[in-house]
């Protein structure tokens, strides 16, 4: 039996018995374990893991199970070369699983596909560099090419890869955070004129309540929980609005703390838990606001109020409109959508009221729905009414994925850059970079598929796995007259190669970067706009690899020469490209002298100040109708079958698309990833059994089949009609064109699907 529920607290020992098993089976045990220690310290790294921060002093050691495994998987011994593409077809390793793929090693060589033989061969170097930029310079309009990057880029490699594109001549920056953030960025941009959280870690230590929004921190940032802990032992209420019920958002022990752990001991980390639909959480929101707005109105007669009428005069515009959407939405559509009673909201707004300091946080249950930007939008106005923002203890908190995401937004990595980061490029380097708006991710799919775009770069990531429409986001690679990967490890968008492919080998967070001047240091921005510098440690045999900035550099002079900067020079010392970045980019003055601070500097957040970069200058409460329904009329039209609100999620042992194992330990999965969590009464209600092996078929209205087959139906804590199952695999259901309004993040978090019976089904009841 695989599925076991998990009765622990999440952290506690078996979180240490996990990093000790993943350090054993990285075969580097002494050296990792003399790595792990440098985690997230001064002179040490920055963990390549989530964008949690940490307190200004780092000087105690912090890691957290999570991040050793994503340390321990660089930190391999094993190296795939020239002779691992010599003995593996790419046809045969495209059969592989994910997990395969990348348990492989780290890339070693530069490799070179040759069509001929369906293998990769090694290539020198300036040659692959040379042949980048025949491919670029052979291009109708540099807008044939997308320059994809994933989060883990450094600031110094993403400003070099942006400098790159805009000398290239365009803005196709489609990144990672198209499928993550974009959401919290467009909605807070637009509604308190900063796309970043107005939160510092800080903040978390004097909030009264902290409101938690469609995230698992346990498995995504482990480094949260004892901030929650920390803050419900002290006696501030942590609110969850999960859509399952997540282990590590119940309770919690440390394994920093020797106490706890000898005494077995752990600390809830909420206080209130609920679990609306998927989807649910505007029409949550919404009621708190209703009975807020219910209990004003009352005040009101009496000459008392309960919105911060002061702030908002000052600060805000829009309140009228907005009440009126709120009246005129009614409590029985309050309670379908978010699927909680008006008791449960009640509550909700109960702790809300009473806290004079509220941080409301959230992650990819609140991004990856149609209407995220109205969801964020509303979270902020209900921030805005009780002028949460700009006050210690308080404000919004969107809870960054990659460990240095934010930074690459910084840095210029974005497909519709402000005119006057484009004017201060024009300043400082003397060219006139591209003003047009370039691809995000589902914009450079689609041009790829119809053969508009055909050079494809990727600084980091894995394109092809982490993409919505699987089969479709292949055949838009495949497309492609050249893909680039720079990467560190073997995966599937490298075994689906365009006509010509090259997979650049490249250092990683936790490698030694020895450069002319010495070894170098990076720097990051972590969800409280801090920046540090990480400064890798391993030193081993590295074989061909480079450091990000020097392939950037590489391929930038094979296309340009040294136009418009001597780009080879810049990585002899990468002091030189952060004095670039402070000639271009406001915050970043001192940048060198700064990052010598213990623990880095702050970026500073505007909205934290109460100055709004709106067109109004002022906080926008923003007016949007709830959701007719979280499946269209259109897509419900299309089967008679009962239809399920499907959402994708990580497991505890993933970080993305790399697989670490097979275990999800605080959901009692162990050795499987083909599962789908469902209510129990919908299991019985469908007529099958736990255990049996269900198809899921999508409906989208595109005659297209999205088909997965033979998923394991776990019952599991979760609202009934919802159901859950993990990413990558399940990411042939997600329609390319189902996808945020505003946002264009593909909407991993809310498919239409429905469930038949597999064939394997009834053998697979036989074996267990
Ligand atoms: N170890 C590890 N750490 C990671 C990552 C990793 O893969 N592994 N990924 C990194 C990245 S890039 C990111 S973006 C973050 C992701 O961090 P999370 O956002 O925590 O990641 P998900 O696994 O997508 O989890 C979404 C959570 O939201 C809940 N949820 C889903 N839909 C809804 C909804 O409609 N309403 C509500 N209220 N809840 C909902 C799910 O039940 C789940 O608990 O983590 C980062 N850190
Ligand atoms: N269905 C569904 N799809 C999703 C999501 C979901 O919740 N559901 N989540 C979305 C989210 S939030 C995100 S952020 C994206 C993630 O999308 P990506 O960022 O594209 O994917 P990752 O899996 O993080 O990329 C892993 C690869 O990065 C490379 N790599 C690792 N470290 C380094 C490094 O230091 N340098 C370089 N150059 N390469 C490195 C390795 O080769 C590794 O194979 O996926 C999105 N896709
Ligand atoms: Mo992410």
């Amino acid at each position: 039996m695989s599925h076991k529920p998990y009765t622990g607290a999440a952290g506690g020992w078996a979180a240490l018995a996990s990093t000790a098993k993943h350090l054993v089976k990285s075969e580097n045990v002494a050296k990792n374990l003399k790595t792990l220690l440098k985690t997230n310290q001064d002179h040490g790294f920055d963990c390549p893991g989530c964008a949690w921060g940490e307190k200004g002093n780092r000087a105690t050691f912090r890691f957290c199970e999570n991040g050793a495994k994503a340390v321990n998987w660089e930190a391999s011994s094993r190296r795939v070369n020239a002779q691992f593409f010599a003995e593996h077809s790419v046809a045969w390793l495209a059969k592989q699983s994910d997990y395969f793929l990348e348990y492989q090693g780290r890339l070693a060589e530069p490799v070179v596909y040759n069509s001929q033989s369906g293998h990769y061969q090694a290539i020198a170097w300036d040659e692959a560099f040379q042949l980048i930029a025949k491919h670029l310079h052979r291009l109708e309009t540099p807008n044939q090419a997308e320059l994809y990057t994933s989060g883990r880029a450094s600031n110094e490699a993403a400003f070099l890869y942006q400098l790159f594109g805009r000398r290239l001549g365009t803005n196709n920056f489609p990144d990672c955070s198209n499928m993550c953030h974009e959401a919290s960025g467009y909605a807070l941009s637009s509604s308190i004129g900063t796309g970043k959280g107005t939160v510092t870690i800080e903040d978390f230590e004097m909030a009264d309540a902290i409101f938690l929004f469609g995230q698992n921190p346990g498995t995504n940032h482990p480094r949260m929980l004892e901030t929650l802990a920390h803050a419900t032992h002290r006696g501030a209420k942590v609110v969850a609005f999960n859509n399952l019920k997540e282990r590590g958002l119940e309770r919690f022990a440390n394994p920093q703390k020797p106490a706890e752990m000898l005494s077995g001991g752990s600390s809830p980390t909420t206080s209130h838990y609920f679990t609306p639909k998927l989807g649910g959480d505007m029409a949550a929101v919404r009621g708190i606001v209703k009975v807020l707005l219910a209990r004003h109105q009352q005040a009101l007669l009496h000459g008392d109020r309960v919105f911060d009428l002061n702030f908002i005069k000052q600060h805000t515009q829009g309140l009228e409109s907005y009440l009126i959407e709120v009246e005129q939405t009614s409590w029985q559509k309050i309670v379908e959508q978010s699927g909680l009673s008006q008791a449960q909201i009640e509550s909700a707004a109960d702790i809300y009221h009473q806290s004079d300091r509220v941080i409301i946080a959230w992650a990819m249950g609140i991004t990856q729905h149609k209407h995220s930007v109205a969801t964020i939008h509303e979270l902020t106005n209900l921030q805005l009414l009780f002028g949460q923002i700009g006050k210690d203890g308080a404000g919004l908190c969107p809870v960054r994925g990659h460990s240095n995401v934010q930074g690459d937004r910084t840095m210029g990595i974005n497909e519709r850059p402000s005119s006057a980061f484009l004017e201060s490029i024009e300043q400082v380097f003397g060219f006139t970079p591209p003003k047009k708006p370039g691809h995000n991710v589902v914009q450079a799919l689609t041009a790829m598929l119809k053969g508009k775009s055909k050079v494809f770069i990727g600084l980091g990531g894995n394109l092809v796995a982490a993409a919505p429409d699987t089969a479709l986001s292949t055949q838009a690679l495949a497309n492609c007259e050249l893909t680039v990967s720079i990467a560190t490890k073997l995966n599937r968008t490298h075994v689906t190669p365009g006509q010509q492919s090259l997979i650049l080998p490249c250092l990683g967070r936790t490698d030694v970067d020895e450069q002319l001047a010495g070894p170098q240091r990076v720097t990051v921005e972590d969800s409280f706009s801090m920046v540090h510098a990480s400064a890798g440690l391993i030193d081993e045999s590295r074989e061909h690899m480079r450091s990000e900035p020097a392939i950037i550099a590489g391929i930038a002079n094979a296309a340009f020469g040294a136009s418009p900067v001597d780009w080879l020079s810049l990585v002899e010392d990468y002091d030189r490209i952060r004095d670039l970045i402070e000639q271009t980019i406001p915050g970043f003055e001192r940048f060198n002298q700064n990052l010598q601070q213990p623990g880095g500097f702050y970026l500073g957040n505007s909205a934290r100040r109460r100055i709004w970069n709106t067109a109004t200058n002022r906080a926008q409460i923003t007016c949007h109708s709830l959701p007719e329904n979280i499946i269209s009329a259109e897509v419900r039209a299309l089967s008679d079958n009962r239809i399920f609100v499907l959402q994708t999620l990580r497991s505890h042992d993933q970080y993305n698309t790399t697989i670490y194992g097979f275990a999800d330990r605080y959901r009692g999965i162990y050795d499987e990833r083909e599962v789908l969590f469902i209510n129990p009464l919908d299991i019985a209600e469908l007529g099958f059994k736990e255990g049996a092996l269900v198809n899921i078929e999508t409906l989208w209205a595109d005659n297209i089949e999205r088909k997965v087959k033979g998923f394991k139906l776990i019952a599991y804590d979760i609202p009934q009609g919802n159901v859950a199952a993990y990413f990558p695999e399940a990411n042939p259901l997600v329609p390319l064109m189902s996808k945020g309004d505003l946002s264009d993040t593909p909407t991993s978090k809310s498919v239409a699907v429905v469930l038949t019976t597999s064939a394997d089904s009834e053998i697979a009841i036989a074996l267990s």
